[in-house]
């Protein structure tokens, strides 16, 4: 596609896909590569994406096998797009920034903003100013240490970082930020897998993923709820394969039947290229949207109903009783669970569910995995802790083949964790972290990502770093959220591409671009390479082989360790340049402050790295009481009055996040189009709504402001009854800042009340409108 035209929504729909993967697969991420960069930069970054000495593959964070189980092409489709959007050989330089003001970059898509190229050097809006102009780095990191060090409080800051950014970087951030004063450090998580910490902190003690890909390939069933795997983790698909090869079932929980669940065509293997491919899941069961919660709580009660008919056979008794807390509590909450409000909520049968619980009884290792379906709901904390009610009842935690999966979404999301971006990090951290480099961090609670929002546009804080991400489209209530950023006194995001968080800025912005994954990183001390961890604890090396994208560009260790250096000084005494010259001396650090990272650099070193051990699965579980805890979880589903629907705001397969790299979404059947929005045929019928028709999405919220997102056209598609489901971040502008997932804080981005109204003025028009400009 073009790097200088927005394409205009042209909508053609075609039949839904039943499966995903295969050849097609193959020929789009080639043909996506090309388009951005030569065949030899491609094949280059191809042939050692998620290789043991090469690159780790920037998209998801879905684990490799083992060294010696990988093949020759261990990416997907999405992978080697991800890679290559990177890898691309266009570049945005200072002429591209003469060329074009502010506001006219800000009138332009998310699509067009990425495709422009690579980011080639610092750049700075003034104050008054209309127009970007280069900066040189020195003065670039002076006016932010210096806006830094004019606040009245640390707190004033805000220290933003997505799961792209590296541990050694965002090791280093977390600590320039405490040693700063603050812990306002809001990531995206909070955006996306909080629900899921908050959960199995609370009934597990630990708020990580206990199983393993070899679990997944041992396991007698896989329950995966919630989650499109064929779009957004496509190599689950081949672990999945194997659970079947294996005699595995899997269970696969949606309000979409997407084309993943059903059949898998692994491009890996001939059978998948010629062939009708793997059938995935067993058991489809489209579900409600939000009913997942009462799905679980009827499992639950189906449960001890068999084990009061056959006592001592359901249960597993010996590990409820040595291992497990509040099992009497939770089994009399269970036991009033009403069948009516189960099949209300999840829009099921008893049948399907009964044949479901049948699967149960025969299945001896269970696994459940979820994502962005379940914790992007208000219900998703009880909801998950509910899963982990249906795992310890039958022992299912702790042993081979079983246990829980939150499936995470960026690639070094979980190690950015790890490394202590969190704005609540345990005391037991933070005194760790000061000893080492002899200061008191804060023990204050910082600010996440949406109470960071209210603080930006309430004026208490003024000064927002965001590192490896795209905070205005990452995050809800589009208008508020741009004011609030608007509002700053100086915005600056260490990025490597051009994005909507560079349009929308502070009085003063700058922009500082940085190395990528796959850029060669030279620093004083040779050649370094940094290290992720994936979605199963698994840490290991990534190494950069292309030459950098520009001379100019600095390695986020680098810019972090430069700005904390001019913003501290020596107070306290730690050693920023040595960080920056050799990133062994990070990991040294690291190896002294967090748990499980033990003689780091030498266990890295090693190919394939090393797993991060889970007391979990030694069946220790680091609560409070030392056990693991059933809750008891009120019955709730959602809201929705009379002629509304509930909205998911979701991803397309030709997106990564907040930037579209297409306007496709084939496996769903939506060709050149985003705004779009997917409904029941039935719902639309009796909104007396058309197939195809032009609407107006609105919000309803109890502050009563209105939030529109215009011209979007309908789509008749098996969407389950009551829901709608429309792409991100088009649809942002939809989710209220004050809706957001109890006790997580995470937005609900799976649940937004919305009426569907005929479009002001019609879809194409309103495109060329707005493209015209
Ligand atoms: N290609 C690609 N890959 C990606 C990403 C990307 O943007 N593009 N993003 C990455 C990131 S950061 C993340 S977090 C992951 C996200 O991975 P997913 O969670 O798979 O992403 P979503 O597109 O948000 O899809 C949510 C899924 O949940 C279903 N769902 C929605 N509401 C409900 C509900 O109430 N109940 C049930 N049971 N199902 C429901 C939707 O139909 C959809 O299948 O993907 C990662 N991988
Ligand atoms: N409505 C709605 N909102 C959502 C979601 C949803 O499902 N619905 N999902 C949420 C979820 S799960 C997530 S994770 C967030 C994602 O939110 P973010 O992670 O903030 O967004 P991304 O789109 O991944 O960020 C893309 C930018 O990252 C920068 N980048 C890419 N690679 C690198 C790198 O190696 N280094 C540096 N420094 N920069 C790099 C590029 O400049 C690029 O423009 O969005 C959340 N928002
Ligand atoms: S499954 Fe995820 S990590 Fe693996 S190649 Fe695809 S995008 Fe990359
Ligand atoms: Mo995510």
């Amino acid at each position: 596609m073009s790097g200088t035209e927005d394409p205009v929504d042209d909508l053609t729909v075609t039949l839904p896909k039943d499966w995903a993967a295969g050849v097609p697969a193959v020929t789009h991420a080639l043909r996506y590569s090309l388009g951005q960069t030569s065949p030899r930069r491609t094949a280059l970054t191809l042939l050692n994406i998620n290789q043991a000495e090469g690159i780790d593959c920037p998209g998801c964070a879905w684990p490799e096998p083992a060294p010696g189980k990988r093949h020759l092409n261990e990416y997907c489709e999405n992978g080697a797009k991800h890679i290559n959007d990177e890898a691309t050989s266009r570049r945005v330089t200072r002429d591209f920034f003469r060329e074009h003001s502010i506001a006219d970059l800000d009138a332009k898509s998310d699509h067009w903003l990425n495709q422009q190229g690579r980011l080639t050097e610092p750049m700075v809006k003034r104050p008054g100013a209309t127009h970007y102009e280069p900066v040189a780095w020195d003065e670039a990191l002076d006016l932010l240490a210096g806006e830094l060090d004019a606040l009245d409080s640390p707190d004033e800051a805000l220290f933003y970082v997505s799961g792209r950014l590296n541990n050694e970087a965002a090791f280093l951030l977390q600590l320039f930020a405490r040693a700063y004063g603050t812990n306002n450090l809001p990531d995206c998580s909070n955006m996306c897998h909080e629900s899921s910490g908050s959960a199995m902190s609370q009934s597990l003690g630990i708020g990580k993923g206990s199983v393993g890909l070899d679990d997944i390939h041992q396991a007698d069933l896989v329950f995966v709820v919630g989650q499109n795997p064929g779009t957004n983790h496509p190599r689950m698909l081949s672990a999945l394969e194997e659970t079947k090869h294996n005699g595995g079932r899997v269970v696969a929980v949606n309000t979409l039947p997407e084309a993943g669940l059903m059949r898998f065509k692994n491009p890996q293997r001939p059978r998948g290229v010629v062939g009708r491919g793997t059938a995935i899941a067993d058991r489809f069961l489209h579900i409600k949207a939000g009913g997942d919660l009462a799905l679980f709580q009827a499992l639950n009660l189906l449960l001890l109903e068999a084990e009061d008919a056959a006592p001592g056979t359901v249960v597993d008794h010996e590990f409820v009783d040595r291992y497990t807390a509040d099992f009497t509590e939770f089994a009399d909450h269970t036991r009033k669970v009403s069948w009516d409000h189960v099949l209300d909520a999840t829009g099921l049968t008893r049948e399907e569910i009964e044949q479901v619980h049948e699967q149960v009884l025969a299945s001896k290792k269970i696994i459940v995995c979820w994502a962005m379906g379940i914790t992007q709901h208000k219900h998703g904390v009880p909801t998950i802790r509910e899963m982990v009610n249906f795992l310890l009842l039958r022992g299912n935690m702790g042993r081979p083949g079983a246990g829980v999966c939150p499936v995470r979404g960026h690639s070094n999301v979980q190690g950015d964790r790890t490394m202590g971006v969190w704005e609540r990090m345990p005391q037991t951290f933070l005194d760790a972290l000061g000893r080492e480099f002899g200061f008191t961090p804060p023990s204050r609670h910082g600010l996440d990502a949406v109470d960071g929002i209210r603080a930006m546009s309430q004026g208490r804080a003024k000064v927002f770093l965001g590192v490896a991400g795209n905070f205005v489209r990452a995050t809800p209530d589009s208008e508020v959220t741009e004011a609030a950023m608007r509002g700053c006194r100086l915005t600056a995001h260490i990025s490597t591409k051009l994005n909507r968080s560079h349009t929308v800025c502070g009085e003063t912005a700058l922009i500082l671009p940085t190395l990528g994954r796959s850029d060669r990183d030279v620093q004083a001390s040779g050649e370094q390479f940094i290290t992720v961890e994936d979605s199963m604890s698994e840490v290991h090396a990534s190494r950069g082989k292309l030459p950098p994208a520009s001379p100019h560009l600095l390695s986020e260790v680098a810019i972090i360790a430069r700005l904390a250096r001019r913003t501290l000084g020596t107070s306290p005494d730690i050693p920023w340049e040595d960080f920056e010259a050799d990133y062994g001396t990070v990991r040294d650090r690291i190896a002294r402050v967090i748990p499980g990272f033990e003689d780091f650099n030498a266990r890295v070193a090693r190919p394939g790295g090393f797993t991060l051990p889970n007391p979990v699965n030694r069946r220790v579980f680091p609560t409070p009481s030392g056990k693991a805890l059933f809750t008891c979880n009120d019955f709730t589903m959602p809201h929705v009055p009379e002629g509304h629907l509930l909205l998911q705001t979701l991803r397309s397969h030709d997106q990564w996040n907040t930037v579209w790299y297409a306007p496709n979404d084939r496996y769903r059947g939506i060709h050149n189009a985003r705004r779009v929005v997917l409904v029941n045929p039935a719902d639309l019928a009796e909104l007396g709504l058309q197939d195809g028709q032009s609407v107006d999405l609105v919000s309803i919220w109890h502050d009563r402001r209105e939030r529109r997102a215009e011209g979007f056209t309908t789509v008749a598609y098996p969407a389950s009854r009551g829901s709608a489901a429309a792409y991100y971040p088009e649809t942002n502008v939809l989710v209220p800042l004050d809706s957001v997932a109890d006790i997580s804080n995470c937005p609900t981005s799976k649940g937004i009340v919305v009426r569907l109204e005929p479009a002001r003025r019609p879809a194409a028009e309103e495109e060329a409108v707005a493209w015209a400009g």
